[in-house]
Formats: structure tokens, sequence, C-alpha cells
């Protein structure tokens, strides 16, 4: 054991954050269905264009009774984009500051992951992605954090127009996975990956279903076609859900995953929000993506705690009823009042309710305007907090620090007990 490990682990002991008992094991043994929404911003949520709401089916479930919403969760996500996210949402361990570390540490690096957790507590774990198994290492990644199943392309019959950008068009991917979701023993966790709402935001146009915008950038006005589309998707993805009776048994996660339109673009963002001289301090507001949980019976409503990608798992498992507490993980239950609500970017920066920072400059949250005034012990206090824990986190990937790492009950994973080869017979 090394002593790098000691003092990571004294950290989590040190830091740990006491999930909400209220929602303990509120969702124990219920499916788990989690909901890749590519490159969707939370400003999509409720938007109007040309008179008419861009994503319906999650505006509706965004504000149904029985889901729990966050309007101020961020994406943390770097270079390795999609699969930054993943690493954070399944592990609760920041992306690498460069590359990828699905790409870089996936196939040799010991992971304490979500599928692994859930396999030891009787679930079947599944994902689903409609592009070619090896993108972004997924087919050697998910075997270290202990997928039983990965249906990728090779698993979908492609036919002519079927495919868009990186992969199956959503609409018939999620169409085409619901008959490998029915056929998983429950209770499962299956994670599905869409894709058609991703850069350049191209669709044929019997597909398209509203107006372009008219800022005038190319790679932004397509952006509502495609998120309509997405939004589509996922509405006939929960009528399939009340279809099979599934709805009443399940809790459904979804996320965006990252950003959809760069900072290279804010005079297109400018005219699309409506706020006047677009700068880097809207930038880091405008890196908020939806998160939701959906589950029959959820106390849910929309709650305002600052959060993002790192904190998913703990809060997860807490729904789920199991136990965090010697695990390492860089985040913490979203529902919990002692949640700490520093959302960490992967350059360092930062949001809180309060204090915003984009490289040397600090925004009061609320008016958007630079706060000269801010204590520079709470400057140092926040900046600290949040590189510290980067660079822990990055040492227990780069040291491939969890292979020594002990979890009661938790077994490691073998990554010779998986294989996502199409069997010919
Ligand atoms: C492709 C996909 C895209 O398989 O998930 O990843 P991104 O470019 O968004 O990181
Ligand atoms: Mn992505």
């Amino acid at each position: 054991k090394s002593s790098d490990l000691d003092s990571i682990e004294k950290y989590m002991k040190n830091n740990y954050v006491t999930p909400n008992v209220e929602y303990t094991g509120v969702a124990k043994g219920k499916n788990v269905f989690v909901i890749h929404l590519e490159s969707l911003q939370q400003f999509m949520i409720d938007f109007k264009w040309d008179g008419e709401e861009v994503t319906p089916n999650l505006n509706k479930l965004y504000h149904e009774d029985d889901t729990l919403s966050f309007d101020n969760f961020f994406n943390q996500v770097g270079q390795g984009k999609t699969a930054d996210a993943e690493l954070m949402l399944e592990n609760s361990l920041f992306g690498l500051p460069e590359g990828s570390a699905m790409v870089t540490d996936g196939t040799t690096n010991t992971f304490q992951a979500a599928p692994a957790i859930l396999d030891q507590h009787g679930y079947t774990t599944a994902s689903f992605h409609g592009d070619v198994p090896s993108f972004w290492n997924r087919d050697n990644a998910y075997k270290s954090w202990g997928y039983d199943y990965f249906f990728s392309s090779d698993y979908y019959k492609i036919k002519k127009d079927y495919e868009v950008g990186y992969g199956m068009k959503d609409k018939i991917f999620l169409k085409d996975s619901a008959k490998y979701v029915e056929q998983l023993p429950q209770p499962f966790y299956a994670k599905l990956i869409t894709v058609t709402n991703h850069y350049p935001y191209t669709l044929d146009k019997k597909n398209q279903s509203i107006s372009k915008t008219d800022t005038g950038d190319k790679t932004v006005d397509g952006y509502v076609q495609t998120a309509r589309y997405l939004d589509e998707s996922i509405g006939e993805f929960m009528n399939w859900m009340k279809e099979t009776g599934l709805d009443k048994n399940s809790m459904v996660v979804l996320y965006g995953d990252h950003y959809g339109i760069s900072d290279n673009h804010k005079k297109a963002m400018s005219k699309l929000t409506g706020i006047k001289g677009f700068n880097d301090f809207d930038n880091a507001q405008y890196q908020r993506v939806p998160f939701m949980i959906h589950m029959d019976g959820l106390k849910g409503g929309i709650n305002h705690t600052y959060g993002g990608e790192i904190d998913v798992l703990p809060t997860l498992l807490n729904l789920l009823g199991v136990s965090d507490k010697n695990m390492i993980q860089f985040g913490s239950d979203l529902l919990s009042k002692d949640h700490p609500q520093v959302v960490a970017f992967r350059n360092g920066d930062f949001v809180t309710p309060n204090i915003t920072k984009v490289g040397s400059s600090y925004y009061n949250t609320k008016t958007g305007k630079v706060d000269k005034k801010i204590p520079a012990t709470e400057k140092a206090k926040l900046s600290n907090k949040v590189t510290t824990e980067l660079s822990l986190s990055d040492r227990v990937i780069n040291g491939d620090l969890l292979r020594f790492h002990t979890v009661p009950g938790f077994t490691k994973v073998n990554k010779k007990d998986y294989s996502y080869k199409k069997s010919t017979a």
C-alpha cells in the first residue's frame, strides 16, 4: 500500500459528507436507467424558439412532481468530453487535465465503479451506444468498470439512413436498444448514450421538426433541431417504459454530458439568450447541464443546490441504499444539507452560489460583476479546495491507487471475466 493512498484515504475520511437519510434507499432494488443526453445544456430546458418549446418532453419531466430536477448542476469535463462525463458519473473521479483518462488509463487501472458496485448488489449492468465499441476506449474501460454487457454498434442492424454524425440516430438507437433491455435480468443498471445532438448538429430533413435559429452562426443554428430530435427520442422512450410497465419499478436518471455551444460562439449565444455582451462569466454559467432523477413516488421538485457530474455517484448510491462510506469519491450526495456547493471545473476555475472564478477574475455569481471585495482568504480557501481535489483525483488515476484500496464487501473486478464480442452462434 502506498503512502500516497494513505493521504487520500485520510482526506476522504476528513471530508466525508453524510448523505441525506430521508432519501437513503428510496430506490432500493429498482432498475436504473441512466440516459446520456449528448451535448444538451440546461438552457434548452423551457427554451422557446419560433413560438415552440424546443424540448417539450424533457420539460414535462423536468416539472413533474416525481422528478428531482437540478437547475444549478454543471458539467465538469476536460478534453475527454463524453469520456470524462462517463468517468465522473460512474466513478466520482475527475478526468485528467489533458487527454481522456478512459483512453489512457481505462484498460489498465483498477476502478471501483458504479457497475461493479451494483453488480455486487445483485444488479445486471449494461451500457448501450450506437457507435463503434473502440470509441473513447469504451470496450476496455467498461470491463475495468465491471459492465456485464456493452451493446455497441456491433449489436444493431445498421441500415441505410440509420446513422448521422458519430452513430445511430437516437430514435432508432433507443427503439432498437429496447429489445435488449427487455431481456436483461432485473434489477438492472442500464446506461443509454445518445449521440445525434452532437456537433455539428446536422439532421436529415425528414427528422427536422423545428426551424433552425437565425444567429447566422452555422455551427450553432442547427442545435435546436438536433436537441428537438433528442427530446422526441426521449419522449418515445418514456412511452415505451409505460407500455412495458418498466416505469413502475425503475428510476430514470438523465444528464447532459457537456456544453454543445463552445465559448468560440459568444456572439451567437448572446443572440440566443438575450444576454448583452455574453462574456467569460456567462460562459461559465452556461456550463449548466440538465440533471434529473425521475421515479414513481419520488419526492421531487426543482432543487437549487450547486453541484456537478462528480456528485452523481454518491447521490445515486444513497438513493439505492448502498453505502459509499469507505469509497474514494470526490463528489458527495447532492441532497445532503452538508453538500459543499463548490463546483470545480477541470482547469481550476469554479462556481459557488456566491462566487464564480474564471481565470484570475472573481465574479459575484448573482450579479455577474467582478467583485473586488471578496477577501483574499476566502478566494484562497476555495481555490485551494478545488485544486487539492483535482490533484488528489489525478494522483488516484495516475498512480492507479485504487488497486491498493480495499472497500469492505467489495470484490475487485477481474477484467478477464468480461467479453463484449457478439457471438456468431
Ligand atoms: C461518440 C461519442 C462522442 O461515441 O460519445 O463523444 P464526444 O465527442 O462528445 O466526446
Ligand atoms: Mn459528448
